[in-house]
């Protein structure tokens, strides 16, 4: 189906009555309340910074989609007038706006676009009462590096106008060919290059044996971007019953849920996989699927430990079966994966909090696999985690070695020792507190060294920078680390992606060796340096919070 626009449509330029300076992007991309982006121009302010600093927009092509959030089908409508009005020649997006972060990133690069705009909050809530977000990815697929989001604010600062095209909203029901003036815009289906990627990479043969032989999986959408294609994956492609896929409807608000796979807000699938044996794996994605939570019968897998899993067996995946080039975790990850690189004698790379800094290690062929501690985990075959990928790699993994995933971690320790890990985050706190609370610490950080902390000596202390090892970029004030003499250590940061106060990480880590003690509950074994840090930078004191609001 083809429907032509008037050859001529109204290009028009908006003035503003004043500039947006409070558009400054975080982690990953714009986030803010639902509300704020439903401002007169807000929206659209953002984007026409983005088209403006963008390489290519004259005559290039754009990739544009979303996690189905409220606000999503609108602001498509809105990039596409924009997209025209400046000049793009082709824009590309999906039936019902549907885009997962990770699908997006594979059509940027299969389809050579000069980027693409992803609306999404990512794990935030959804909803007229909840978060909304813009994204930007480059030419490589990957989130755009801190250069040009400093430079697309700079631009929000100063901006006196932005150029739209009037004209009507072009249908996201169905796939088909569209215009706007000039610029053609193609709706497609956003699942089907992805599995296809996805077909590349595994062996979808033994995986859709070993369920067929009686290994019953669950998997929690969250009502959010992966149903669709969680569905067609697990049900449709690899044989697994009807209804192996909870929450499958994309939802407006994810039905009222906060789509992030976690022990606190994935709690029905959760209580699946701990309380009841019906199923033998359990995992999630988060709002945009780029995150994954890995379960087993009984067992919980922490993201780390994942990441180090996943490095360790590589080779069982047919896209790595010659093996890795290098790995990288950020900062905050654990140091698991540290280890089996060693072992397997390969680069460990350690880069700040957010997948933008994993692009040029991956683009320049330094690393095959990288993860975060924040459930996410990918590989060189896109340049953003990839929720559904980690999943099947899992899958992969236990097919082949036909073992339970307790009795894998517990090989995997057995072996490389364990790394008692866990992250508590105090969210919506004051952010004067938070920033009181952050900077006292660092103040004190250089008079800890030599001195007792949670029954051990500290040995160094920093707030961690980095310096890109391809373009020599430096990236400063990325978290305060307490490393202890027997490599214990606590960071602590502010997170980035939050829209209401301030958010307080606090992240701990301790590790066993492989005779030691491998048995015990991660709180427990955790339990010196969470006191230790609470009396240190006074937490419950400034926060008047007793406990963590969500502890992983
Ligand atoms: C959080 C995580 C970080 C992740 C980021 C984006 O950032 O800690 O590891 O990269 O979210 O994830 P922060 O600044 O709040 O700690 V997503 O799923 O929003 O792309
Ligand atoms: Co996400």
């Amino acid at each position: 189906m083809s429907i032509s626009e008037p050859l001529q449509p109204i290009r028009k330029k908006i003035r503003l009555d004043s500039p947006f300076t409070d558009q400054k992007p975080g982690t990953s991309g714009l986030r803010k309340s639902t509300k704020q982006f439903s401002e007169p121009n807000y929206l659209e302010s953002f984007i026409e910074a983005i088209l403006r600093t963008l390489p290519g927009v004259n005559q290039g092509v754009l990739v544009i989609g979303g996690d189905g959030r409220y606000g999503n089908k609108q602001a498509i409508d809105v990039i596409l007038r924009m997209a025209a009005a400046h000049g793009l020649r082709h824009a590309i997006t999906t039936t019902g706006g549907i885009l997962s972060t990770p699908a997006a990133s594979n059509l940027i690069r299969y389809r050579k676009a000069i980027g693409g705009i992803i609306l999404s909050a990512s794990h935030n809530p959804g909803g007229e009462n909840g978060d909304f977000g813009v994204k930007v990815n480059g030419a490589n697929g990957g989130p755009a590096p801190e250069s040009f989001t400093e430079q697309v604010y700079s631009c929000t600062k100063i901006l006196e106008d932005y150029a739209i095209v009037d004209s009507s909203s072009i249908s996201l029901d169905l796939p088909g060919q569209y215009s706007i003036g000039s610029m053609t815009i193609e709706v497609l289906d956003g699942i089907e290059d992805y599995i296809s990627l996805m077909e590349r990479l595994f062996d979808f043969d033994l995986i859709r044996s070993a369920l067929k032989k009686g290994f019953p999986i669950v998997f929690d959408a969250m009502h959010a971007v992966t149903g669709g294609y969680a569905t067609r994956l697990f049900e449709d492609c690899l044989g697994a019953p009807k209804g192996t896929v909870l929450n499958g409807l994309p939802l407006e608000d994810f039905g009222g849920g906060h789509p992030d796979p976690n022990l606190t807000y994935a709690k029905e699938l959760a209580d699946l996989l701990l309380n009841t044996d019906s199923y033998c794996f359990g995992a999630a994605c988060d709002g945009d699927g780029d995150r994954n939570m890995i379960l087993g019968q009984g067992c919980f897998v922490n993201p780390s430990d994942s990441l180090a899993i996943l490095t360790a067996n590589a080779k069982i995946v047919p896209a790595y079966s010659k093996g890795l080039v290098g790995v990288a975790r950020s900062m905050p990850t654990s140091s698991a994966v540290d280890i089996v690189a060693k072992d397997l004698k390969i680069d460990c790379f350690e880069t700040p909090t957010g997948w933008k800094f994993f692009g040029n290690l991956l683009d320049s062929d330094r690393i095959t696999l990288c993860g975060e501690e924040s459930f996410g985990t990918g590989s060189n075959h896109v340049r953003e985690k990839d929720g559904l990928w980690a999943v099947l790699f899992w899958l992969q993994i236990l097919a082949q070695k036909q073992c339970t995933v307790a009795d894998l971690m517990s090989q995997h320790w057995s072996k490389y020792g364990r790394h008692y890990y866990s992250r508590h985050d105090y969210e919506d706190i004051p952010i004067d507190v938070a920033h009181d609370l952050y900077g006292r610490l660092e103040l004190m950080l250089p008079k800890l060294v030599g001195q007792e902390f949670a029954g051990q000596t500290v040995k160094t202390t920093d707030n961690f920078s980095y310096v890109d090892p391809i373009d020599g970029s430096i990236a400063s004030n990325q978290g305060l680390r307490i490393i202890l003499d027997d490599g214990s250590r606590v960071v602590v940061r502010l997170s980035g992606t939050g829209t209401k106060g301030a958010t307080l990480r606090i992240y701990l880590e301790r590790y066993e060796h492989s005779n030691g003690n491998l048995r015990q509950h991660s709180q427990k074994a955790l339990e010196p340096l969470i006191i230790g840090i609470d009396a240190l930078a006074e937490i419950t004191q400034r926060t008047g919070l007793e406990r963590p609001t969500v502890i992983t």
